[in-house]
């Protein structure tokens, strides 16, 4: 049920793929400029009209929208929090990235979903901090709600989260 995965969550054939994006829905960098780079313009369409009705995405909340051309169906886009030291609400703001994402993809009958490392590229979270709290959340809050969701991939860019999330996976 849960799996890790090295690589571009892009190349990933899953249902719904999740976005580690910023408040303005408008892209950026990392993952996100290449979801939207691989996705073409109408995820960007639909992010525009999802921030003119509630302008924007807090953090630790999600939203989603088509994969366009990717082979996903949605992209759940999530605002990770920005790494401040730890003690400003860091943990539950990550860990709500990930239970927001999960309640969105069930809502949507979502069976197969992919997460990137959220906050750990730009937004400077420790990968190991943000790996435990990644797992266990989804571990957790798979548990506790009775989702369509049956597999969820760890999508991780580079080595070091690749074996971080292996170790955590095989406990
Ligand atoms: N597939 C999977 N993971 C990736 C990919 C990819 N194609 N590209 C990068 N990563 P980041 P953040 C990993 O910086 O820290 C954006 O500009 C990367 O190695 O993309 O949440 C947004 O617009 C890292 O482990 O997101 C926001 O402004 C992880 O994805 C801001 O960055 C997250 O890195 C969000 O920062």
């Amino acid at each position: 049920m849960l799996e890790v995965q090295q690589g571009d969550i892009t190349k990933v054939e899953v249902d719904a793929v999740v976005n580690a994006a910023n408040s303005s829905l408008l892209g950026g960098g990392g993952v996100d400029g290449t979801i939207h780079r691989a996705g073409g313009p109408a995820i960007l369409e639909e992010c525009r009209q999802i921030r003119a009705k509630q302008g924007g995405c807090p953090t630790g909340e999600a939203v989603i929208t088509t994969a366009g051309k990717l082979p996903a169906r949605f992209v759940i886009h999530t605002v990770g929090p920005v790494w401040n030291g730890g003690s400003k609400g860091e943990p539950d703001l990550l860990a709500n990235c990930y239970r927001n994402s999960l309640r969105l993809a069930g809502e949507n009958g979502v069976e197969s979903i992919a997460f990137p490392n959220i906050s750990t590229g730009v937004y400077g979270y420790p990968k190991d901090k943000a790996a435990k709290v990644a797992v266990e959340t989804v571990k957790s809050y798979l548990q506790e709600h009775n989702l369509s969701i049956k597999r969820v991939v760890f999508v991780c860019f580079d080595e070091e989260n690749y074996r971080l999330y292996q170790e955590l996976i095989a406990k």
